[in-house]
């Protein structure tokens, strides 16, 4: 049973060289100045915020050429970040993972993976995130981390936390994307990953789309993981993010996934990532990030 108990730790992760631009480092002090904590301990969960795991600054970092920016700091912050979440599995907690940029999944997911082989994912973004050094257009790791979850990409991001299991792209399904790059186009198709786009989030409805895709997460694991870029929002009500694409989900929508989830008793860990404290309006993103955060965790009206 993937059921969460009542015990959840947060780990931050203020790492921005994934995105190769300032201000996601700064996304876990802004989410826990949105009151992270006290909104879960409201709902009756027990904290633990493990602080912050320590990353270099641009500045102080060396970048190797154009086609993976920052590997060497990106490789050492996932594979501590990895320890400390299958650190935390193992005394049986909820991994609560404020970021920081997109390419911590790649910590986050090696670490839940140490504990639970079979790993459903549901991903949220505007983007795929599955570009390797081959196709990405940037350089960008954060644009890279689900390839490398699939065992696609460079070796010593594929080899964090060792290179026992990977994901399986049947049980990976992505969730408000509309922004793909030709070649993750391809690999997607190539992998068979599930994709619901805005299109189908749009002609289906959020509800049919959540109930199918809890499904094929939730069929044959052990439990499921939420991956929640900021920026599947619309830009209009979550401008704080550094790689904004209009016609995003609304409040909402958004709103009703988490609480849909919540529902199906499945999710067993959780990311909030790309969260700009640089480009945000009052700490708006950041709060919405821990509104989700109430919803995905059980938060209801009435
Ligand atoms: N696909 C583009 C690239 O690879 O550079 C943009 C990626 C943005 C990734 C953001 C975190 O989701
Ligand atoms: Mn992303
Ligand atoms: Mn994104
Ligand atoms: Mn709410």
């Amino acid at each position: 049973n993937p059921t969460i108990n009542n015990r959840i730790s947060i780990i931050g992760v203020p790492l921005d060289l994934g995105a190769d631009r300032r201000g996601v480092d700064m996304g876990p002090s802004a989410i826990r100045y949105a009151k992270v904590g006290e909104k879960l301990q409201a709902l009756g969960y027990e904290i633990d915020d493990k602080g912050d795991i320590a990353a270099n600054r641009p500045d102080s970092c060396y970048v190797d050429g154009t086609s993976l920016k920052y590997l060497d700091e990106i490789e050492r912050v996932n594979t501590e970040l990895c320890h400390m979440v299958a650190e935390e599995m193992a005394k049986a907690r909820f991994p609560l993972i404020l970021g920081g940029d997109h390419s911590i999944a790649i910590g986050t997911i090696s670490g839940v993976l140490q504990h639970k082989k079979k790993l459903g994912v549901l991903w949220f973004d505007a983007h795929g995130d599955i570009n390797t050094a081959a196709t990405s257009p940037s350089g960008n790791i954060h644009g890279m981390p689900v390839a490398v979850c699939l065992g696609r990409g460079h070796e010593r991001l594929t080899g964090v936390g060792g290179r026992a299991a990977k994901l399986d792209p049947e049980k990976f399904v992505m969730i408000g994307i509309r922004d793909l790059d030709p070649g993750e186009k391809m690999l997607l198709k190539e992998l068979g990953v599930v994709v619901y786009t805005m299109h189908e989030i749009d002609i289906m409805g959020m509800a049919k789309v959540m109930e199918e895709a809890i499904k094929i997460v939730a069929n044959g694991t052990e439990g499921v993981h939420v991956s929640f870029d900021m920026d599947v929002i619309d830009p209009l009500h979550a401008p704080g993010v550094g790689t904004p694409v209009l016609g995003g989900l609304t409040y909402r929508e958004s709103h009703l996934a988490m609480e849909l989830i919540s529902a199906a008793n499945i999710v067993t860990s959780a990311e909030f990532v790309e969260v700009n404290t640089v480009l945000d309006n009052r700490n708006q993103t950041a709060k919405m990030a821990v509104d989700l955060m109430g919803s995905l965790l059980g938060e209801r009206v009435l």
